[in-house]
């Protein structure tokens, strides 16, 4: 940060519209930090000269976009969308055999039959909220990325080592995946995810307004197999979930304690509840039996009332949304949305929790007032907090210790400084700061509104991310960052952790069936040869590609079969990624280094067609082509 900006005592909000002073400051080069006028990207720290790596990576999420997308940290430069939920026109994603092997495998037999009636094979939208990396011993360990679908209840894996997605599941039972993160301790391990919105267990047409037999479904996965392990049922729904340092605790937040199913049942109640799922009683039930059944998932009874130990229910004011554990290993902020409270949760104090006659709030150890719409919190690793407050428009910083002396009887103020965001931020988060490794440099407050503070597009805006410098003792906006729709949520992690490949293996399991389909057809995939195999009116064609050819200059069909081409990239170079598409066929992905891709689809065109590379690969990109030639049915 430049002392310039340092020094710089403006007010944002002052100046915010004032056009003349945006061009004043434009002089200084930190105009576009206070009025957006000057076309200078932010100085100091935040602004990466060409070439210059980022220190961090940050995963992002999409929301209704259905992708993840990688993004340098603190530069802010999207590096790369990786499509997850979406179709994806560029990859092929959605289209492929091998995709569409991932978004379909993992779907409920149900859902298929559902699709089909729909003419679909699969979802063609989806709404990523929540992208957190696995863990081992409290860390980020570098193997995946898991991710919720809210709009069609799935879960989804990113494998880090290509960023590609590899497992997709449909979480029968459950409605609506909204919260999800991975444990933190001994190592993911289970991935828990949030039903969202509940309905009755049985869905089956016979229940409508009988909300007490309406229920909630927490769900881990296993994020090794991407196998569901088992689910809790729970009263009131689920909104986010977290889990502690020890791998003894998840817990959810709850909205809607009161089952409303409209806004004024739901928001009645002063109080509703966080959730607390003790993980090792849940598997000793799994183990002894003391569950139920039901679309081939161990589900357990943790409602309310229950009286087992598998859950305990936490009295929260009003509408807690974000649950965040702190990198401190013990304390976890619970966010009060429509109360303008954070309320602390000792998490040493869960055992005490599941005595007989405990007090339900007797884990919670600091309760603070700090401001209108408190969504999420993020931390420094350094004791202090940044909590989002929507209605504010602000973030708040806060010490932890000094809430918790307040809650005690001690006067003190917790709140050490509130800092202008543009505008109504949701989730922030911090580099590392989900981990124990929180290193507390870089804060991302990510604003579901951008207004004015971009050029205007029409009516729909996007989202602004705002980068905050948090290493000295106030907090310095130091970047505006325009998305599109609309990033949830984001992870910060150190570079060194993550280590993507510069071309696929080989033998990656992603071409396995293809592997197998030319073992079958006499066609070795490592061996290079071109074939053409007619299968009665399916015809299999397999071709390499090597900058700027593709093997194969031309090859035949007859009109009506069903076609599928295998391309693979011979190509090993750094960046050299073919594409094949089939002009006016639809058909279009992406080949990587040395990766087999393939495509499916009938020949009903009689006549010439062009494939052609559509990857920009060689001075002879354009002249990467060859010839389809559809032979007319009776020719
Ligand atoms: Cu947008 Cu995490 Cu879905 Cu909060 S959630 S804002
Ligand atoms: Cu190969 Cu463009």
């Amino acid at each position: 940060m430049s002392e310039d900006l340092k020094n710089m005592k403006v007010s944002r909000r002052g100046v915010m519209g004032a056009a003349a002073t945006g061009a004043v400051l434009a002089g200084t080069g930190v105009g576009s930090l206070v009025g957006g006028a000057s076309p200078a990207a932010a100085s100091g720290k935040a602004s990466m000269a060409p070439g210059e790596l980022d220190e961090y990576y940050g995963f992002w999420s999409s929301g209704q976009a259905g992708e993840m997308r990688v993004l340098g940290v603190p530069s802010m430069r999207e590096l790369m969308r990786v499509p997850v939920f979406n179709r994806c026109s560029a990859t092929g994603w959605g289209q492929t055999n091998e995709s569409l092997k991932i978004l379909t495998e993992g779907l409920t037999d149900k859902t298929k039959e559902f699709l089909a009636a729909n003419g679909k094979k699969t979802y063609d939208n989806g709404d990523l909220h929540h992208p957190h990396m696995s863990f081992t011993d409290g860390t980020y360990d570098g193997r995946y990325l898991f991710m919720n679908d809210k709009a069609n209840t799935r879960v989804a894996r990113v494998r880090v080592d290509i960023m590609k997605c590899d497992k997709i599941i449909e979480i029968p039972n459950a409605h609506d995946i909204h919260g999800l993160r991975p444990q933190k301790y001994p190592r993911t391990g289970y991935v828990f995810a949030n039903g969202e919105h509940e309905a009755p267990l049985v869905n089956d047409g016979s229940i409508l307004n009988e909300p007490d037999k309406y229920t909630n479904i927490y769900t881990a996965i296993d994020g090794d197999t991407m196998e569901i392990a088992w689910q809790v049922m729970v009263s009131g729904n689920l909104d986010n979930t977290d889990c502690d340092y020890q791998g003894k605790y998840a817990f959810s937040t709850s909205y809607n304690s009161e089952m409303g199913m409209n806004l004024a049942e739901m928001t009645e109640s002063e109080l509703d509840h966080v959730v607390v799922f003790n993980l090792k009683e849940i598997e000793k039930a799994i183990e002894t039996g003391d569950y139920q059944e039901l679309n081939g998932v161990k589900i357990v009874d943790g409602r309310k009332g229950s009286n087992k130990k598998y859950t305990r229910y936490i009295p929260i004011p009003n509408s807690p949304h974000g649950i965040n554990t702190a990198p401190d290993g013990k304390h976890v902020c619970i966010a009060g949305k429509l109360s303008p409270t954070v309320s602390v949760m000792d998490v040493t104090k869960l055992d005490a929790l599941f005595e007989e006659d405990a007090d339900p709030r007797s884990a919670i150890v600091a309760e603070p007032q700090l401001g209108l719409g408190p969504l999420h919190t993020a931390y420094d690793g350094q004791g202090n907090c940044f909590t989002t407050l929507f209605l504010d428009s602000q973030v708040v910083k806060w010490n932890l210790e000094a809430a918790v002396k307040q809650y005690a009887g001690e006067d003190v103020d917790p709140i050490l400084e509130k800092v202008d965001v543009h505008y109504q931020p949701g989730h922030n988060s911090t580099s590392m700061g989900e981990t124990k490794d929180a290193d507390g440099k870089w804060l991302v407050s990510m604003n579901k509104f951008s207004k004015d503070r971009f050029l205007n597009v029409g009516p729909l805006k996007p989202e602004n991310e705002q980068l905050i410098d948090i290493t000295g003792s106030s907090m310095e906006v130091v970047h505006d960052g325009p998305t599109f729709a609309e990033p949830h949520d984001s992870i910060i992690v150190r570079r060194d952790i993550v280590n993507p490949k510069n071309a696929y293996d080989r033998n990656d399991p992603i071409w396995d069936d293809a592997r197998k389909q030319a073992e079958a057809d006499g066609v070795d995939l490592d061996d290079w040869q071109d074939s053409v195999i007619r299968d009665g009116n399916k015809v299999r064609v397999y071709m390499s590609s090597q900058a700027p050819n593709f093997s194969l200059e031309d090859f035949t069909v007859k009109e009506g079969d069903e076609v599928t081409v295998y391309v693979t990239n011979l190509d090993d170079i750094d960046d050299l990624t073919h594409g094949f598409c089939m002009a006016n066929f639809g058909v279009a992905m992406e080949v990587g280094p040395q990766a087999t891709a393939s495509v499916t689809f009938v020949a009903s065109r009689p006549g010439v067609h062009w494939f052609y590379c559509q990857w920009f690969c060689h001075a002879l990109h354009m002249e990467m082509r060859g010839r389809m030639f559809v032979e007319p049915k009776g020719a």
